[in-house]
């Protein structure tokens, strides 16, 4: 008889349930995703850093005195070409109120209103920093391209997902199922590139 092998643990500093819950289901059963509240409840961090690394760090270092093992970060947003690449690092808080999903999306779609259907391509960016058993820092990224849509639709996903459409698609993000946004999303990617140096 074979034994199953163990899962392996793995500690993502995200307090974002959604964004686990993705991981999860792009890492496979062969892992155990664990979130910031696992580990350490109630505990949140300020992502004052500039760019994506940056915060994907503060991230990082919030979360080591409280993990042993290895700790994943991933910071992400949405880079806008018609805004120059806002909302990018400040994706999160672009309302004005930090996580606010129904805000950023309003606050985007009042700020695109006037722009031409020619110009409203964006990309999500997804950088993903893995502290390993050496206390060594890996990077991956993982970008996925589409446009701005002129109003939300659909209901999956998180964040921008109801106004985003990616390249190749008449759908949301939001109206995908979770499989096929995982299979080409920035997240999927750049988790893919990760997966790669450990299989
Ligand atoms: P943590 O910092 O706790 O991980 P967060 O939601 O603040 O949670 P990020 O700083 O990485 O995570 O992400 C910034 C924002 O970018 C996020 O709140 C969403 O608005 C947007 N975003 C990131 N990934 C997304 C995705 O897959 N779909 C839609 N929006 C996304």
């Amino acid at each position: 008889m074979t034994e199953a092998k163990p899962k392996r643990l793995i500690v993502v500093a995200t307090n974002n349930r959604h964004k686990l819950q993705e991981m999860q289901s792009i890492l496979g059963s062969a892992w155990l995703v664990q979130g910031a509240g696992d580990v350490a409840s109630g505990l949140t961090w300020e992502e004052t850093g500039s760019t994506f690394r940056d915060n994907a760090r503060i991230k990082i270092n919030a979360l080591k005195p409280y993990v042993k093992g290895c700790i994943l970060a991933d910071d992400s947003g949405l880079c806008v070409d018609a805004l120059h690449g806002a909302p990018g690092v400040n994706s999160s808080s672009y309302g004005g109120i930090e996580g606010d999903h129904g805000r950023n999306v309003q606050r985007l779609l009042a700020h695109m209103r006037d722009v031409p259907d020619h110009e409203r391509g964006a990309h999500f960016y997804c950088l993903i920093l893995f502290l390993n058993e050496r206390g060594e820092e890996e990077m991956f990224e993982g970008r996925c391209f589409g446009r701005i849509s002129r109003q939300p639709s659909g209901q999956g996903g998180f964040g921008y997902d109801p106004v985003f459409i990616p390249d190749g698609y008449n759908l949301t993000m939001a109206e995908m199922s979770e499989r096929d946004k995982n299979a080409i999303s920035h997240r999927g990617r750049a988790l893919t590139e990760f997966m790669k140096d450990r299989s």
